[in-house]
């Protein structure tokens, strides 16, 4: 049975805006998909790091979670994925945030991501894809961290076609 999928694509490392196009390129051989703008957020975690590009790919996918999960995990290895430090810096993250309207724990995936609800580079593109998105009763669009972004828009959807 196919589900609606979302995906967060982040990197501050190389040239980020080609690497999530990369990205999302791979991320259509598995499905429909569809992307939200493209936003430079400045980074969560260590300062020191230069800030990243994120976007969102809603992806309509017969894949089962953990064979969806190593997908994107062969995915960050093909983009040659750096990741320097922990919540450092790195060429390419691909995390699963919301797998219909599954809740997942497993010791390789948490499902929804922590990051739905508390992280606005996450938020807002996924908002982009879906201005109703509910997650556990919560209506996205109505929480406070929308009002308060430190999001910029880089790029609208036509970002990919590079
Ligand atoms: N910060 C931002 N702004 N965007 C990210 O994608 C991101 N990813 C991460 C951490 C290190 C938590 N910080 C981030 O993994």
């Amino acid at each position: 049975m196919s589900q609606v999928t979302y995906i967060g694509l982040g990197s501050n490392l190389g040239d980020s805006q080609k690497i999530l196009a990369e990205a999302y390129h791979k991320l259509s051989t598995l499905g429909e998909v569809k992307v939200s703008k493209l936003y430079q957020s400045p980074p969560m975690g260590p300062q020191d790091q230069p800030n990243y590009h994120n976007a969102v790919v809603q992806l309509i996918t017969n894949l089962e979670p953990l064979d969806l999960l190593n997908e994107l995990q062969r995915f960050e290895q093909d983009s040659g994925r750096v990741r320097l430090r922990h919540w450092g810096e790195r060429t390419l993250d691909l995390d699963l945030l919301l797998y219909g309207q599954q809740q997942i724990q497993h010791a390789r995936l948490t499902v929804p991501h922590v990051g739905v609800l508390e992280r606005d580079f996450v938020l807002l593109p996924l908002l982009d894809l879906d201005a109703d998105l509910n997650v556990n009763g919560q209506c996205l669009k109505d929480l406070d961290l929308v009002q308060h972004t430190t999001l910029t828009v880089l790029a609208d959807e036509s970002w990919v076609n590079i």
